[in-house]
């Protein structure tokens, strides 16, 4: 299983660079902190729309459970991609179940994500041993694996917003800091810039859908909420221009963290 993967990914360059260090430099290099949110059912439309948008974002994050056409071998397309255009690839996973089940979900079945994910969603609901499970069941890939850490959500009346659950999620992340590389939040959480903030619930004429979804703008995100990375999905992937909007969002996204930086 994971030696064909490994072969044909370990020559490539980008592949030994820990994760951490790969979003500075795809920053920098690529002008981009956009992570777009493909939630399509269709692998091979993920695999086409990765190849117009691949030189805008930084990474792109993915749900494999709802795609119709899922194979190892169309993701590992889309793996090669990722490392032709230079983005990382997450898989929205939110694991939440003991140690041995999440080793399982993780590893086996059908989609076999540690493999081709550089980087799964977590909730620690269910306690710290949740990560320090994943992350054993990855000791043996030879390239970069990490996770982000659900420490607040998008979603209307989420119980996640409160400050000794996010209080156990930012022990959490630094206890497991090798693995752990940051967080899905909504605010800035810790002055530790080495954790990196991915912020999902961007939009700019949208406020909300009809299923509790909440969004700011891309300012509001970064400038607001302290958001490194903007995760967006429908706001492009509806859009009439997917491949045009994609850069309205990558360009306002990076040029907010510039004005930022100069200041
Ligand atoms: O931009 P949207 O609303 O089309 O999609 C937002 C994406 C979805 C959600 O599953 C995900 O971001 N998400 C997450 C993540 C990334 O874990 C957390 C959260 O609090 N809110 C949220 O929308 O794929």
């Amino acid at each position: 299983e994971l030696p064909a993967l490994k072969n044909g990914i370990i020559e490539m360059k980008s592949s030994s660079i820990p994760i951490r260090q790969r979003f500075q430099t795809i920053r920098e290099e690529k002008k981009t902190n956009l992570c777009l949110c493909a939630d399509l059912t269709s692998l091979d439309e993920i695999i086409e729309l990765s190849k117009q948008v691949g030189p805008n974002i930084c990474m792109l994050k993915i749900h494999c459970d709802i795609l119709n056409d899922f194979s190892m071998e169309k993701i590992q397309q889309l793996k090669n991609i990722s490392r032709t255009f230079n983005f990382l690839l997450l898989e929205d996973r939110k694991f939440a179940d003991i140690g041995n089940t999440v080793q399982l979900q993780y590893t086996k079945g059908l989609f076999q994500i540690a493999t081709w994910a550089d980087l799964v969603t977590v909730h620690v609901l269910p306690g710290e041993g949740i990560v320090q499970a994943l992350e054993q069941s990855v000791q043996s890939i030879d390239e970069p694996r990490g996770c982000l850490l659900i420490a607040q959500m998008s979603s209307k009346g989420a119980l996640t917003n409160n400050e000794d659950y996010v209080k156990g999620v930012i022990k959490c992340t630094e206890k497991y800091s090798d693995y752990v590389i940051g967080f899905i939040s909504q605010s800035r959480l810790t002055t530790d810039n080495k954790f990196i903030h991915c912020t999902p619930g961007i939009h700019l004429n949208n406020t909300g859908d009809q299923l509790g979804q909440q969004y700011v703008t891309p300012r509001q995100a970064i400038d607001g909420r302290g958001a490194d990375i903007l995760i967006v999905g429908r706001a492009i992937t509806d859009s009439i221009n997917r491949i045009k909007t994609c850069e309205e969002y990558q360009q306002e996204g990076y040029n907010v963290y510039e004005q930022l930086r100069n200041i």
